[in-house]
């Protein structure tokens, strides 16, 4: 399989390459991509890979058979048909296609079966709102949600590699740059995103479209407070939320306790530092409201490391989903993943059992 990481120098492409490895992937090829060429490359299990711009021309002609893109909306508007079209399934970091109609926005502990078989392109949703939702899911499959509130405090890698140097910068005393709407060092900052008309931030307005679609609750009562702290990695959230049945801190607990990619803690507290680097959703603090009679009023308290969890977690998650339905099939080598259509591909792997030793790869089923 061949297998493409668009924007491979940023921390989410990085973090990327770290879960391939991680996770055993079987890479036929890896090709890597950036704004410009990279002499200097970028390391995948043990290889240097090099960096090439992200043209359409280069993509086309590099042929992957899965495209992740971690750069920008614009790149993803731009190119991610094209490699559709070309034969590609694309797993698309950007907010560009999230909220369009028959495309899947997918949390694979939650969501599983939004996957279709003709779809091509599958965005991870913002990284917030994934958090949240392996979080809720559980919920809403135990007694319902009636309505979600909810306040994050989110790390600075939420902004990329210019959020880190923003910080580390501020922290060794240079003037804030503007990379967020206020000074980050030793303070906090009610603004994620640009606003939009009517006083909502873009990341506040992300955060409850993309968690009612994942929720499959469109009409999902939601508000978001949304916060930029000085923290590294991994975004924490206050959850406030309404039950449609009543129920008790137990029952939640035992929804929460046996939830895939949930971590629950049924005492004390959990903080980003203690969850960087880790794939799970940490939910803490799971408490009722003060005085109400109607046992559907709680609170919890939720982190994740939002470059994993949030982003290349799930994105690598996406693409093995996509292996176990056949979404994207086995195959022998990449000459016949890329130049056989399905039918003729599936025919000779009937006939011709991969050789022994060498690995099997990966092609996507038109
Ligand atoms: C942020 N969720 O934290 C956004 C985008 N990653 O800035």
């Amino acid at each position: 399989m061949r297998i493409a990481v668009i924007g491979a120098t940023g921390v989410v492409g990085g973090t990327i390459l770290r879960v391939l490895e991680e996770r055993n992937v079987r890479v036929g090829t890896l090709l890597a991509y950036a704004s410009r060429d990279r002499a200097d490359g970028v390391q995948f299990r043990g290889a240097k890979v090099p960096v090439a711009a992200a043209t359409r021309e280069r993509l086309i002609a590099d042929r992957p058979d899965v495209a992740f893109f971690a750069s920008g909306d614009d790149a993803s508007a731009e190119l991610a048909r094209a490699l559709v079209e070309a034969g590609a399934v694309v797993i698309d970091n950007s907010a560009t296609f999230r909220m369009a109609d028959d495309v899947p926005l997918v949390v694979p502990e939650v969501n599983p079966d939004a996957v279709r078989e003709h779809h091509r392109i599958f965005p991870v949703a913002n990284c917030t709102a994934i958090v949240l939702t392996v979080a809720l899911a559980p919920i809403e499959r135990a007694v319902g949600l009636r309505s979600v509130r909810v306040a994050t405090y989110q790390a600075v890698s939420g902004a990329g590699r210019a959020g880190l140097d923003a910080l580390a910068r501020e922290e060794k005393g240079d003037k804030p740059d503007g990379t967020f709407a206020a000074p980050i060092y030793r303070n906090v900052v009610p603004q994620v995103g640009g606003y939009d008309g009517d006083g909502d931030t873009g990341e506040e307005k992300k955060v409850v479209a993309e968690t009612r679609k994942m929720l499959g609750r469109p009409g999902l009562a939601m508000a978001a407070t949304t916060v930029r702290v000085p923290v590294m990695r991994a975004h924490s959230e206050a959850v406030f939320f309404e039950t449609k049945e009543p129920t008790t801190v137990a029952a939640l607990h035992d929804a929460l306790r046996d939830a895939p990619g949930v971590v629950l803690h049924e005492r004390g507290i959990v903080t980003p530092r203690e969850v960087e680097d880790t794939d799970q959703v940490h939910v803490a603090r799971v408490r009722p409201e003060t005085e109400d009679p109607t046992g559907t009023h709680f609170q919890m308290w939720v982190v994740g490391d939002q470059l994993r969890k949030g982003a290349a977690t799930n994105a690598v998650q996406i693409l093995e989903l996509l292996l176990s339905r056949r979404i994207l099939r086995q195959a022998q080598d990449d000459t016949v993943a890329r130049h056989d259509v399905a039918g003729a591909a599936e025919a000779k792997n009937a006939a011709q059992p991969a050789p022994k030793g060498e690995p099997k790869q990966w092609i996507p089923t038109r």
